[in-house]
């Protein structure tokens, strides 16, 4: 195919995209469902996270997961570990999830009983950039062994999430890693971006993450009023 040929059809699978991704949306507001969608490089703790998230929960809290992988259903085992809802999105070598797969995995899923739906993207901070899903905010995690560098050279990201979450901060005596540095640099990139330090193995962190999610669940539940 020419170039404007791969243009047209790469505009093509996006606005079919972009329909899935309005329509999911429709339906999470109407619902009042807060609807995250985690986005880092493999292994910056997005299941960690997660597993500490769920872990906290009180069993009658209405959460589900739903989590992206190119091969293996690892991270929706150890998901599920917690009893709340979690539903394995295998892409077989697409490096992002999309709004279709999204609405796939949820056809037979009664959403009336979920209130906060986390979508745990492929890891990947390029591709799943691109895609909606309909998610109220994309959040993006970076860990403190990538390099403070990063949301320079991933501008697109950082651009388009709400929330930025420095991980393994435990990790910082050990790693040349200048959170500082890390937190002007992706203040550069979006100046109005949220940022939390966190550690999923200490904790640290954790409470800024559990009142971010309760803050933007009653921010949604007023704009639904
Ligand atoms: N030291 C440290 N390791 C972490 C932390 N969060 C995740 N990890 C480890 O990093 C590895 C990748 O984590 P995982 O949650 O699978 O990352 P994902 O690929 O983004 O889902 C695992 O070995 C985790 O135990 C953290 O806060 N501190
Ligand atoms: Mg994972």
């Amino acid at each position: 195919m020419n170039p404007p040929v791969i243009e047209k059809v790469a505009q093509k699978i996006l606005s079919e995209n972009d329909r899935i991704a309005a329509a999911l949306r429709a339906s999470f507001l109407q619902r009042h469902i807060l609807c995250v969608n985690l986005i880092s490089s493999p292994g910056s703790g997005k299941t960690l996270l997660l597993e500490k998230t769920l872990e906290a929960f009180p069993k009658t809290e209405r959460v589900a997961v739903l989590t992206g992988d190119i091969q293996t259903d690892n991270d929706a085992r150890r998901l599920a570990r917690y009893g709340f809802p979690v539903r394995q999105i295998t892409t077989a070598g697409a490096c992002h999830l999309d709004a279709r797969m999204i609405e796939k995995a949820l056809a037979d899923w009664d959403l009336s009983t979920i209130d906060t739906l986390f979508i745990e993207n492929v890891g990947n901070l390029v591709c799943p950039t691109a895609y909606d899903l309909g998610e109220e905010a994309k959040i993006v995690l970076l860990s403190v062994t990538e390099g403070e560098d990063k949301p320079l050279k991933y501008p697109g990201i950082f651009f388009k999430s709400d929330l930025a979450i420095f991980t393994k901060i435990d990790l910082l005596p050990f790693v040349p890693f200048q959170l500082d540095e890390a937190h002007e640099n992706a203040r550069k990139i979006h100046p109005g971006i949220e940022m939390i330090d966190l550690s999923a193995h200490t904790g640290q962190g954790m409470d800024a993450w559990t009142q971010w999610l309760a803050a933007r669940k009653a921010k949604r539940h007023s704009a639904c009023a």
